[in-house]
């Protein structure tokens, strides 16, 4: 077990049914990762915490996830240096356009990298793409993912030719 690389935090333990794809994301590129549930409105002082130690601790990205009105990434990327990408959680509201809007609609100078509504899975593939800057062994692991992105469409096309 190595020093966790990856935050994934989720406001609710309502949404962790989503956030475990992009678990399974990184863990397919053999990224250790912390799992917490704080809630930006919840536990304000806990998350200021957190984010304000994360980089001490190794952690060098962070995933957040949360619904409705979606304050968690763009609070953590308030607080951190460090890159945020945001995962909007579905809600009954449209959609979950107001996770959406809440997260992706961010104040000149703090940015959050917004994945799609529920797209836990892009969350994690994106943080590892982040990461294989620096790390070629998760580098070398992309190249593979992509060309098996590639051959399952190649098959998929030759499956409906026949
Ligand atoms: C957000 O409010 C959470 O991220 C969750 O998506 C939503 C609802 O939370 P619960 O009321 O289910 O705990 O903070």
């Amino acid at each position: 077990m190595s020093t966790p690389k990856v935050a994934v935090i989720m406001g609710s333990d309502s949404d962790f049914e989503i956030v475990k794809k992009c678990l399974i994301a990184l863990e397919k590129f053999g990224i250790e990762y912390d799992v917490q549930v704080i809630s930006a409105h919840r536990n304000p002082h806990k998350i200021f915490d957190y984010a304000t130690t994360a980089e001490d601790r190794g952690i060098e990205v962070f995933i957040a996830a949360a619904g409705k009105a979606a304050h968690l990434p763009g609070v953590i990327a308030g607080i951190t240096p460090l890159p945020v990408i945001g995962i909007p959680i579905q809600t009954s509201f449209q959609g979950g356009l107001d996770s959406l809007l809440s997260i992706v609609q961010m104040p000149s100078g703090v940015p959050v990298a917004t994945v799609a509504v529920n797209g836990a899975e892009n969350a994690g593939i994106l943080a590892a793409q982040m990461l294989s800057i620096k790390y070629p062994e998760i580098r070398e692991k992309m190249k593979a993912f992509k060309i098996q992105l590639n051959d399952e469409v190649i098959a998929k096309n030759e499956k409906v030719q026949e």
